[in-house]
């Protein structure tokens, strides 16, 4: 039988994002009690052109587990906020020190330092407080919670930030790269697939196979914007590039080359394929989302 072929990310996306970015504008809208200016920095952040990858792994995990995207968008939204979050504290001064993202200011440029730190904090906030008031029963709340306590913490996202920032040591290889991106990159991706998994109740089998995938996603994407800061295209991809080499940064291509580092993300996102080939037509979003990991230019 003809294999049928997988849709283009756009096809796969457009729908998906739509709802997530209805539902993020209707989180972003607070009480009278948010400050007008506070409440503008969030939705400047928050509503900015992302390509939304993380909650719609999130809404295409909750898929291929047999459950609804609707009962799965609280929990996308949270993702999301996070990474926003994780974007605005790393581009202030004391941290990366950009002032491009998204093709646009960031925040601190258009707003300050100080506003922008309170928007990472009031973002991060949110997230949880989606997580508890949103979910569809108190186990699949409390084991989300815990999930993305976990990915945005210390030994995740904050502790892959503080390695990064801490820079490489003498005998850095491609173990202590990938231990960074793990953290930094890969937990939050990985969660916002174990998210989708909870809201739609899937096995510890299938939680293994996403785990299997998003850790393969994770340093696939990883490897293209290290790639994307050395090849792409400024305009396009919205934010300054050149920054690693510039920093003496350690990095996919600064270790491995240009083409190595390529084939090893094609590689890893033909594993990630075939983890979810079995699914069937269920996981046809997330086998679309891996191709587009690759083929992205933004
Ligand atoms: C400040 C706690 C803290 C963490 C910062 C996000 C981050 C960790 C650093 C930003 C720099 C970087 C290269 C992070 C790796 C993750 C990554 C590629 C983020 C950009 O994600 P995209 O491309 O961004 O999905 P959009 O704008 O599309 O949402």
């Amino acid at each position: 039988m003809a294999k049928t072929e997988t849709p283009p990310y756009e096809a796969t996306s457009a729908q998906l994002k739509e709802e997530i970015e209805r539902a993020l504008a209707e989180y972003a809208t607070f009480e009278a009690d948010c400050p007008r200016r506070l409440q503008e920095a969030i939705r400047y952040v928050l509503l900015g052109p992302g390509k939304r990858i993380r909650p719609i792994l999130t809404l295409c995990a909750a898929e291929a587990c047999g459950g609804t995207t609707a009962a799965a968008l609280p929990a996308a939204c949270a993702v999301e906020m996070v990474h926003a979050y994780s974007l605005v504290h790393d581009d202030l001064p004391a941290m990366d020190d950009d002032d491009l993202r998204r093709g646009r200011p960031t925040c601190h440029v258009v707003y300050d330092e100080a506003l922008a730190i309170l928007v990472g904090d009031a973002l991060l906030s949110r997230a949880f407080e989606i997580l508890a008031t949103e979910l569809p029963s108190p186990d699949i709340t409390a084991a989300c919670c815990a999930a993305l306590g976990t990915a945005s913490g210390a030994t995740a996202l904050v502790g892959g930030q503080a390695a990064d920032l801490a820079g490489p040591s003498a005998s850095a290889d491609l173990q202590e790269l990938e231990a960074i991106h793990r953290r930094k990159t890969g937990a939050l991706i990985n969660c916002a697939l174990q998210l989708g998994a909870l809201a739609a109740r899937a096995t510890d089998e299938e939680r293994e196979t996403l785990r299997g995938y998003g850790q393969r996603l994770g340093l696939a994407f990883q490897i293209l914007d290290d790639l994307l800061d050395v090849q792409g295209d400024e305009q396009r991809v919205g934010k300054r590039l050149g920054k690693d080499q510039d920093k003496n940064k350690l990095t996919f291509p600064s270790l491995l080359g240009i083409q190595e580092s390529r084939e090893r993300a094609e590689r890893l996102v033909e594993e990630c394929i075939a983890l979810v080939a079995p699914w069937g037509a269920r996981a046809s979003g997330l086998e679309t989302l891996a191709r587009y990991v690759l083929e992205r230019n933004h």
